[in-house]
């Protein structure tokens, strides 16, 4: 990059700082795409005519309210809640929903700005928004998570629609929530329609979406490990989260003949020597889905595991390795741990599971490094399949479902690759993703004009 446009570069970032005080994971979230982008649009004059990248980090609404909602005590309530709707270019805003107390207006627009690329880099029709709440559901019993979705959606639902803004579930928000929210949007508003995707199948959801996000992730590492000429048959693998992604990520891992060595929650993580095969991770779902357990059960269970409290994965030696819990979760003496202990690859399962330091640490040493707007798009991809199904009024087979999936990822890698190649023989997943994620958004904004 040439020094003006390194100047330009900071300029622009010091902006961002400046615009958005100490929302440190918006600011990281734009850092990660800005220099991928300055680059690219360097001599593409009517990008920064347009000033298209910073129209794109400024969200197009961020909608803030109010959540009552009155507890088995009888207590009465109050959280906060959110909908960053980031960018509709390229069809209605789409993303998922968080409850988890760490969530703020940062969390929210890092989630959203990031959709925007991902959604984009799967090819179907969805711009890119987040919501959320404060909301920790974790110690909540079932009544109080109903009557805290309903209060929810009593406020969102004026800013949703099948045609507007389709949420969908993330971290403390599956298909039970959803079944709430929807409920309450279908109760209030008279109409049934695909406002949500990840509903249950009873009731318009689409089949294999539970499973997209993780398979997805699972065949995104193979496309890379396969371009590389490897593959994931007789390889060790770690993984971060013991939830929906995790869970069915290893479930895919287990099929194409990995091994899963570990899993984890946000107070520590299990290492099984012996492998996470398809009947532990069946125990670990119902330990998660129906009695709400902590996966240190896992150790009473299972003999031969060791269970680590309050500690990350990272130090286990492996060929593979999969964050699929949450942002940040990944950081640089971690990175450097599964570099030294020679992991070949990383596909991230969450959302912005490394930090920039640690990113640096995998691209430094040039091992395969998946970031997870293009390694977890298979979610909101199979999501847009459920919305096309929903518009249509039928519903597509697990078959078919799964094909299309792997078509998907297939056709996402290709994109990364294409403009992530260094000429060298590196991909970098990162700038191909940042790049092809960004342009089919930033010429539908060049058509429309000043808006
Ligand atoms: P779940 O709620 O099903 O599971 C989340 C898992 O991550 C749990 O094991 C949870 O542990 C752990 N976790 C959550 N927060 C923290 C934290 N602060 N520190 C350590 N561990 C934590 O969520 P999902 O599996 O759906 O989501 C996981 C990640 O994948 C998120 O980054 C999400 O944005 C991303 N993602 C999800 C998609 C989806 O389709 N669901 C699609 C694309 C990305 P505990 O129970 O202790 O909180
Ligand atoms: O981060 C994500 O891509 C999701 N949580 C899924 C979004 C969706 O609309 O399915």
């Amino acid at each position: 990059m040439p020094a003006s446009d390194h100047a330009n570069l900071e300029q622009f970032m010091e902006g961002v700082k400046q615009r958005n005080p100490g929302q440190t994971e918006f600011i990281q979230a734009v850092q990660e795409v800005a220099q991928d982008i300055f680059d690219f649009i360097e001599d593409k004059q009517e990008y920064h005519e347009a000033q298209i990248l910073r129209r794109m980090v400024e969200p197009d609404r961020v909608v803030s309210f109010r959540v009552c909602w009155e507890d088995d005590s009888h207590r009465i309530r109050v959280q906060r809640g959110w909908r960053v709707q980031n960018n509709n270019a390229i069809g209605p805003y789409k993303g998922g929903i968080r409850f988890h107390p760490s969530v703020n207006e940062s969390v929210l627009k890092f989630l959203a700005f990031e959709q925007t690329f991902k959604n984009s880099l799967t090819g179907l029709p969805m711009g890119g928004a987040k919501g959320g709440s404060n909301f920790d559901p974790h110690d909540k019993s079932d009544s109080e998570i109903m009557r805290f979705c309903q209060s929810f959606m009593t406020e969102l639902y004026r800013h949703v629609g099948p045609d507007t803004d389709v949420p969908a579930g993330d971290i403390g928000v599956g298909s039970r929530e959803i079944g709430y929210m929807f409920g309450q949007y279908k109760r209030i508003t008279n109409r049934w329609e695909g406002v949500l995707t990840g509903k249950a199948t009873e009731y318009g959801g689409s089949k294999m979406r539970p499973e997209a996000t993780g398979y997805g992730a699972v065949q995104f590492l193979c496309n890379m490990l396969r371009h590389s000429g490897s593959e994931i048959d007789g390889k060790t693998a770690i993984i971060s989260g013991a939830g929906n992604v995790a869970l069915h990520a290893a479930e895919k891992l287990c099929d194409l003949g990995g091994k899963v060595l570990t899993l984890s929650d946000s107070d520590g993580f299990v290492h099984d020597p012996d492998g996470i095969g398809r009947d532990k991770i069946e125990w670990v779902k119902r330990l998660k889905n129906e009695r709400r357990g902590r996966i240190s059960e896992y150790v009473e269970e299972f003999s031969g595991a060791e269970y680590h409290e309050g500690k990350r994965p990272w130090h286990v030696a492996a060929d593979l390795a999969l964050p699929c819990a949450t942002q940040n979760e990944l950081e640089e003496d971690d990175a450097k741990a599964l570099v030294d202990n020679g992991c070949i690859a990383v596909a991230e399962g969450a959302n912005m599971p490394t930090t920039l330091k640690g990113v640096k640490v995998f691209k430094d040493a040039r091992i395969m490094y998946a970031p997870g707007k293009a390694a977890n798009a298979g979610g909101v991809a199979v999501s847009g399949l459920e919305m096309s199904q929903n518009a249509e009024r039928i519903s597509w087979n697990q078959e078919r479902l799964g094909d299309m999936l792997t078509e998907l990822m297939k056709d996402i890698h290709e994109k990364c690759v294409t403009y992530g190649d260094d000429g060298d023989g590196y991909i970098d997943y990162v700038k191909g993703a940042n790049i092809a994620g960004f342009k089919k958004v930033a010429d539908a904004m060049l058509a429309f004009g000043v808006v």
